[in-house]
């Protein structure tokens, strides 16, 4: 590792001398984080450099999204030309803050165009947004407040060589989508405020030349932070946004936002928030691959204490909502996290939630509880074996492998007779029941 910092290091301080920049660099963190300049970006370095009249400026790079170079180009204007966007800061101001400069290329040189300082000291991430249809784009930054678990995002317009702010608000997600398809930009904001516990959820769109919030909602109060938000279809066509947070315990949790083109409703909020989507693992996903993006939710199994516990059983089941904002069940499934197997319900099965797990010897015995004779039905049994343990092929005669993976092997046995009406399993199914998680 010293070798190979050293030989960058050496090669820094070679390009530096060869390129007439003596300035010594000893912050080796910024050498590794420097890459060499293309010949554009040299060329627009000096045009920078001349116009502010300092040769030894600190380059910024945004940490997140796609533009993650202290020289961005973009066609911000639309006439064909792409112009630069440099982030930079003056190691000699008294101001640490990032500064974006704008170069435009006019005849065959770059030409500074503006210059204006940042709210902050880093870029979380830079975005291009089309918010109107007679203009260019906008800049969207988005800046990393030190002091605040909060984003700030501000968009600027760059209109007669000018960078203008037009909009600034707190955020800890952002996405641009065009939610309507109607070729222009929304940007939709996930954020918590100083005021409340829970956030709030924008949409902030152009209205008639003004970008501003057309609609807000609160967020799911169970949420403590941001894991995972997607955009996707909710049902029919309506698209929204899905958020996966966790909770100030550690566990999992959901809010579902529909959005039209002035509007983003939450509808977990039909619910109360009710802890409906609390839960120990997985994330909102078009689980069925219908297009839909599917909501999990646990229930402890018949049986099990009610509630969220170490040695609970849960059917983890995916809903949907529907136009009324009804939950649709629309996939189920047993998880077994310590084997690292999902179950998933057949079709076939009317009712699931009567099924129920018993544990014994490291295996799995799924059974239907049957309410006319109040007694428990074995559908399936399953055992993951490690293969360095000794097997007893007697004891498991009628076993059969249906999966191996690592060290293991996963064997399911069915009851040879099938007490339980409409609940029966051929191995075929079992097979295609099981999946890895
Ligand atoms: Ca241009
Ligand atoms: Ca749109
Ligand atoms: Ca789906």
């Amino acid at each position: 590792m010293v070798k190979r910092l050293l030989y960058i290091f050496v090669c820094f301080w070679a390009a530096a001398v060869l390129s007439g920049c003596m300035k010594f660099e000893t912050n080796i963190e910024n050498l590794i984080k420097a890459p060499r300049l293309t010949a554009e970006q040299t060329d627009i370095h000096e045009a920078l450099q001349k116009a502010i009249g300092i040769s030894d400026i600190d380059f910024k790079y945004p940490k997140s999204g796609k533009y993650r170079s202290a020289f961005v180009m973009y066609d911000i204007d639309c006439d064909d030309v792409e112009e630069a966007l440099v982030f930079y800061s003056d190691p000699h101001e008294e101001s640490d803050n990032v500064r974006i400069s704008l170069l435009d290329y006019t005849g065959n040189t770059w030409r500074p165009v503006f210059d204006i300082s940042g709210p902050a000291t880093e870029i979380d991430t830079v975005e291009f947004c089309k918010f109107t249809p007679d203009k260019g784009a906008y800049i969207v930054i988005g800046w990393s407040v030190a002091s605040s678990r909060e984003n700030m995002v501000v968009v600027y317009s760059y209109e007669n060589e000018r960078l203008n702010s037009v909009y600034s608000d707190g955020y800890r997600v952002m996405l641009i989508e065009d939610i309507d398809h109607d070729e222009l930009d929304e940007m939709i904001l996930l954020g918590r405020t100083r005021a409340v516990k829970a956030g709030t959820a924008r949409l902030v769109a152009d209205d008639d030349g003004t970008i501003k919030t057309i609609d807000s909602s609160s967020v799911n109060y169970y949420f403590d932070d941001y894991k995972k938000v997607s955009f996707g279809r909710v049902y029919g066509d309506a698209v929204g946004i899905f958020a996966d947070g966790s909770t100030d315990d550690g566990m999992l949790v959901s809010d579902v936002f529909v959005l039209g083109p002035d509007s983003i409703d939450s509808l977990m909020v039909l619910y109360d928030y009710e802890p409906l989507t609390l839960r120990s693992s997985q994330y909102c996903s078009d689980i069925n691959e219908d297009g839909i993006i599917d909501i999990p939710m646990q229930q402890s199994l018949y049986g099990y204490e009610e509630g969220l516990a170490e040695e609970n059983v849960y059917m983890t089941s995916y809903y949907n909502f529907n136009e009324s904002g009804d939950l649709i069940r629309t996939y189920a499934s047993i998880i077994n996290e310590q084997a690292g197997y999902m179950l998933k319900m057949p079709d076939s099965w009317e009712e699931i939630d009567n099924i129920t797990v018993t544990k014994v010897n490291g295996e799995w015995i799924y059974s239907v509880y049957i309410p006319e004779t109040d007694s428990f039905e074995e559908v399936l049994r399953i055992l993951a074996h490690n293969v360095k343990d000794p097997f007893d092929k007697l004891e498991y005669e009628n076993y059969f492998e249906i999966a191996s993976r690592g060290p293991f092997k996963y064997y399911a046995a069915l009851p040879k007779e099938k007490e339980a009406d409409g609940y029966s399993l051929e191995a075929e199914m079992v097979d295609e029941m099981f999946n890895f998680i």
